[in-house]
């Protein structure tokens, strides 16, 4: 059996870093010592200590994997978290000093830049997509690919997905809920990959799954139960679109909603289509926190050349849903996208000013450019290239135009934070240009089909 470390790097402590509940490698941890390994999580908020003090690497590890989870800072004005993860990996090895150690990793933000990174920090083994049944059978034989030169995996789905109940530490949740009372313990309801089109999300390339699995209500339920017991309350389930199918999202909303655990409030991203009154009222006291919908523009020209698969009618409608059934909306803006000009602004926050009240909006300005990405492809930036945190080019009247057009209600001080932030760091990174419009080229294909 092996002894296995794993690292939680997103909980690095570095500048414009907030972590979050670790819960990708508490899976991992849990499907190893299901197969009889000794695994332990190394995380800095839990031990803030170790992230100089690395004597522990000298006990004896066959196997380190290393999680990183975002690759930029949240705070778009922070420096990027890529030196930090390289500079902590290298003081490590060194630490290690030539110990037999099959370094792996893996993660998010990991899985965009496998190669680079794997390179760049030295690995073994550089894992895109889900970790545990890769690491299982890494795990079960390390002597395998000891030695090997280098290399990238595709991650497996986990074929116990459906009735793995996750048993996260109680330690570790409680570190994280200790450090900011709104933080929320992730919970997965389906694997697959995104249906939808947006060209800026990386989701497909991340989740490597198509295929798709739901978990089972009852095993979904049981871990719920399981967080509620511990002493836990709030929750967000992590899918890319928690309503992506709404039969089974409304599944869960029910199951949820008959346990009737006093207190539990959850939150998770949902789309405005498919979304219906029949979901909406299932939602209404189910402990639903907040309904958050990324229609990222309220243009319709805009959110057609960013893919989205609705329109600006089915955010009218879900907004109408919601309120007839008190349900909380929250809708997130990116402004900034390619060919914004000042009228597609003046249109998204026209609609804005119509429709939501002034605690609905989530606003930030500049698109990230990621690798597996068709807006990646829309610029021709190369991986390599695109690990710098790049940004969509954009013109910089575009923060005027948002002070012209958005009324004077919704210019709170986390807005203003956001978009002051944005205006100096933006000026800072390096931006791409779009060589053509998905839309068009859209249109063209479905001209000459
Ligand atoms: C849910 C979610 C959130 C929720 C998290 C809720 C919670 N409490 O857990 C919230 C809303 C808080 C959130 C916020 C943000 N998020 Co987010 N989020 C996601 C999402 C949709 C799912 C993540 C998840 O939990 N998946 C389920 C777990 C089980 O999977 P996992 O962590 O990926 O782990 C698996 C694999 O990665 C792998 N793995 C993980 N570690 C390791 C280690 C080794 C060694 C190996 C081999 C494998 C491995 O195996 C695991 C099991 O299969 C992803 C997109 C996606 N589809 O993955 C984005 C994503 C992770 N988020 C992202 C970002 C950028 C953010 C924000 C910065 C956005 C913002 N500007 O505010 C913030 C940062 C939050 C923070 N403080 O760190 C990016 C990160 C990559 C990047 N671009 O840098 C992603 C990928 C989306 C994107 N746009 O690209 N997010």
């Amino acid at each position: 059996m092996a002894r296995v470390a794993l690292v939680n790097l997103a909980s690095l402590r570095m500048p414009g870093n907030q972590p979050i509940f670790p819960l990708g490698i508490e899976r991992i941890r849990q499907v190893l010592q299901s197969d009889g390994h000794e695994v332990e999580i190394i995380d800095f908020c839990q031990r803030p200590d170790l992230q100089t003090d690395h004597a522990w690497i000298r006990t004896g590890w066959d196997v380190v994997g290393l999680t990183i989870r975002n690759i930029d800072p949240i705070d778009i004005a922070c420096e990027s978290h890529v030196p930090h993860y390289l500079e902590y990996t290298r003081n490590l090895q060194d630490a290690a000093d030539g110990a037999d150690i099959l370094w792996v990793g893996g993660g998010p933000g990991f899985s965009l830049f496998a190669a680079e990174l794997t390179e760049a920090m030295r690995l073994s083994i550089g894992v895109v997509g889900p970790g545990e049944t890769l690491m299982s059978r890494i795990c079960a034989d390390v002597g395998a690919h000891a030695g090997s030169p280098s290399r990238v995996m595709t991650g497996a789905p986990d074929p116990r997905f459906e009735t793995r109940v996750m048993q996260y530490s109680p330690e570790l949740m409680e570190v994280y809920t200790a450090r900011d009372p709104s933080a929320m313990i992730g919970v997965e309801t389906r694997r697959k990959s995104c249906y939808q089109g947006c060209t800026y999300c990386p989701y497909a390339h991340i989740t490597q799954d198509d295929g798709g699995t739901c978990r089972a209500i009852p095993s979904l339920i049981e871990e719920i139960r399981g967080i509620y017991d511990a002493g836990f309350r709030r929750i967000f389930f992590t899918d890319g679109i928690f309503n992506a199918e709404l039969r089974f999202a409304k599944q869960v909303v029910a199951a949820v909603k008959a346990e009737a655990l006093p207190g539990l409030q959850w939150s998770a991203y949902f789309t405005p289509k498919p979304f219906d009154d029949e979901f909406a009222e299932l939602l209404s006291g189910s402990g639903n926190d907040t309904v958050i919908v990324s229609p990222d523009s309220l243009d319709p020209a805009m959110m057609n050349e960013i893919g989205k698969s609705f329109d600006v009618r089915h955010v009218r409608r879900f907004l109408d849903s919601c309120r007839a059934h008190a349900l909380n909306p929250r809708v997130s803006l990116v402004i900034g996208g390619p060919f914004e000009s000042e009228q597609t602004v003046a249109n998204t926050m026209a609609f804005v000013n119509d429709h939501l009240r002034d605690n609905e909006l989530a606003l930030n300005v500049g698109y990230r450019v990621l690798p597996e990405t068709a807006m990646g492809r829309q610029t021709g930036a190369t991986t390599a290239e695109l690990l710098e945190p790049t940004f969509m080019e954009m013109d910089p009247q575009v923060f005027q135009w948002i002070f012209d057009h958005l009324d004077s209600r919704f210019l709170t001080t986390e807005l203003m934070l956001n978009i002051t932030a944005a205006k100096h760091g933006l000026k800072r990174r390096n931006t791409v240009k779009p060589k053509f419009s998905v839309a068009r080229k859209r249109q063209m294909r479905l001209t000459v089909a």
